[in-house]
């Protein structure tokens, strides 16, 4: 905020800035003047930069229209969120919108009506249980250390795992994360969520967590074996096994101690109950909004933790 300030105080020197853009001044500038702007430029220009970019809206794109267009707007974006330039060239090469994924989208939309029992009678079956106690058994030293970590119980990160990908060995999508994002992106339902998502999924690529050959997900870019939203990827993901990168597709360390920072990021209580009405159900928000998913993810922990 000082830098701009300085920049603001300094604007005496703007309009020479500007009677330099007309055709050929600079030739006749003298060497003071040359001297002045380069100055301007050192000193300046940053701060000036700063504020425009500080007083942009963060999510300018224009929703529908031509796809292509959209997608150029989208690289200004990003790259004025930091990602590089051959990244966002490398991702956005030939991706084009998908009509499947605005199809599928519009018929998830309020079909969710099911009842606490039949929707823990189809998620929460038998075979799922058992094997939820196996993956506890199995992993039991990798979830002790997180659990002692981030104060997330053992069984709820085992019940959300198996909710999601059935403990890493079910479906965690087929489709490019980019193709995905772009299409919803440009949707004008909720662009600029997934305007958002598009930059953290760019962002994810630079970091080279995934490449973009890896980064395959669901039907609204979810990724890995507890689902993340690309933006919950770079907020909240760790890299547990410590080999220098945040893998939720084939990393079981790193899976599971993103799932539990996630929560503890967003207030989750060590110790404390999580079941309707508490803070840590309130906690468990950020993973998901739906009060019945939160009540059945307690419930299969319950069962988990009890051996019923
Ligand atoms: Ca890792």
């Amino acid at each position: 905020m000082t830098r701009v300030m300085q920049g603001r105080s300094g604007g005496s020197s703007l309009p020479r800035l500007q009677a330099g853009r007309e055709p050929g001044h600079n030739h006749a500038a003298g060497e003071n003047e040359v001297q002045m702007i380069r100055l301007f430029f050192a000193a300046f220009l940053p701060a000036f930069l700063a504020l425009l970019l500080a007083s942009a809206p963060a999510r300018a794109a224009q929703c529908g229209g031509d796809f292509n267009a959209f997608l150029a707007a989208m690289a200004r974006e990003a790259q004025a969120a930091g990602v590089s330039r051959a990244v966002i060239e490398t991702a956005f090469a030939g991706v084009a919108l998908d009509q499947n994924v605005l199809a599928f989208d519009r018929r998830q939309r309020g079909t969710f009506r099911k009842s606490f029992e039949e929707y823990t009678a189809t998620r929460v079956n038998p075979s799922r249980v058992n094997r939820g106690r196996q993956a506890l058994q199995k992993h039991a030293q990798l979830l002790a250390r997180v659990e002692a970590q981030y104060g997330v119980p053992k069984e709820l990160l085992v019940a959300i795992w198996g909710l999601e990908s059935d403990y890493g060995a079910g479906d965690i999508g087929k489709l490019p994360v980019v193709r995905v994002l772009a299409t919803m992106a440009h949707d004008c339902r909720r662009t600029e969520r997934f305007q958002g998502e598009l930059i953290a999924a760019l962002k994810i690529l630079q970091r080279g967590d995934l490449t973009l050959n890896t980064m395959i997900g669901a039907y609204a870019g979810e990724l890995g074996q507890t689902q993340f939203l690309p933006s919950n990827y770079i907020k909240y993901g760790v890299d547990y096994d410590g080999d220098g990168r945040i893998d939720l597709r084939r990393s079981v360390p790193d899976v599971l101690a993103s799932t539990a920072n996630l929560l503890k990021s967003n207030g989750w209580q060590r110790g404390q109950p999580f079941g309707e009405g508490t803070a840590n159900f309130q906690a468990m928000r950020e993973w998901n909004n739906s009060e019945l998913y939160r009540r059945v993810m307690h419930y299969f922990a319950e069962r988990l933790a009890s051996g019923r």
